[in-house]
């Protein structure tokens, strides 16, 4: 027999087939009645497999399934799910951390020389035609400049490492001081932000984070600062980056997550020295094939007795 797994939303064909051949497979996202379907598969789901682009995992649905053993998560952030709840319940929660590393902090590398250079304005400048009437004006280097990371965990070390080759100086905010590590910690955000040229956001989302890069924060980074943000959108105070941007308290911003996406709020669509991604971070064949994969692989493992590869651990 087949262990029976819930499915909350579809998932990449390769992760699908995979699911399909191991597993009885439930598909929540399609069921007309939510709380007829929990019913049916209640005696028998130990499995759900779901991810961000999936939206909230209600613990209402987590209690509604008591042979829950495992949730197996696409993506490294999880907080969609509440893991103090499901580990509470004894439930197993596993992310997709590590494979995606190197691609959302090439992303983050990306966004910072897309805006000091503001290289989506100058795609706009030559299909304007504005060249025909002049060289653009003069942009700013990256060497020497300070970033000041805000989360220095597995992402925020690729993208510290990353940032030597181009000669930035590179700090870092985060709830405690690391051993080892070359760059400069500050306990305080506010000053790291009045410090920095470039500030990341690459911490976790969640209650914890919500909402610390406020309008203090944007106002220490100021109008020679940048706000780079690949983490979450709920980390920032988005109608506070909004009016910080507009009234040129704050130089600029490149975010690849917003707080209600894919709705992005007009005022921001609207300003021209902001560079604006749809949450491709992770958004490579290669790096989704592997997240997808472990994924797969999460599942087996606690399925074959020996565990979830990659579990998260509940604070
Ligand atoms: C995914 C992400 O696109 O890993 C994460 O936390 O934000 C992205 O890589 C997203 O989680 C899809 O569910």
């Amino acid at each position: 027999m087949k262990p029976e797994i819930v499915l909350m939303g579809g998932m990449m064909p390769h992760v699908m087939e995979a699911l399909e051949a191991a597993y009885a497979v439930h598909r929540y996202d399609q069921a007309a009645d939510k709380a007829a379907f929990l019913a049916e598969v209640a005696e028998t789901a130990r499995g759900v497999v779901t991810g961000g682009h999936h939206g909230d995992l209600d613990n209402a649905v987590v209690d509604a399934l008591p042979k829950l053993e495992v949730i197996s998560s696409f993506g490294v952030g999880v907080d969609h799910i509440d893991v103090g709840h499901a580990a509470g319940r004894g439930v197993v929660v596993a992310n997709t951390p590590g494979v995606l590393n190197d691609e959302v902090a090439n992303l983050a590398v990306a966004l910072i020389l897309m805006c000091s250079r503001q290289l989506v304005a100058a795609d706009r400048y030559l299909r304007s035609g504005q060249w025909l009437e002049g060289a653009m004006p003069l942009q700013q280097a990256i060497r020497g400049k300070t970033v000041g990371i805000l989360g220095l965990g597995r992402i925020g070390k690729d993208i510290a490492a990353k940032l030597q080759v181009f000669g930035c100086e590179v700090v870092y905010n985060g709830r405690r001081e690391q051993a080892g590590q070359p760059y400069r910690y500050y306990a305080d955000l506010v000053a790291m932000a009045k410090d920095s040229d470039y500030l990341v956001v690459i911490c976790p989302g969640g209650p914890e984070t919500e909402g610390i890069i406020d309008r203090a924060v944007l106002d220490a980074l100021g109008p020679e600062g940048t706000l780079i943000n690949v983490a979450r959108g709920s980390v920032v105070d988005e109608p506070a980056l909004v009016a910080a941007l507009a009234e040129g308290r704050l130089g600029g911003a490149g975010l690849d997550v917003f707080a209600e996406e894919p709705k992005v709020p007009q005022a921001l669509i609207d300003l021209d020295h902001v560079v604006l991604l749809p949450h491709v971070g992770s958004a490579t064949v290669q790096t989704r094939k592997a997240m997808g994969d472990l994924v797969v692989d999460n599942l087996a493992g606690h399925f074959a007795g020996t565990g979830a590869l990659t579990p998260v651990a509940a604070d």
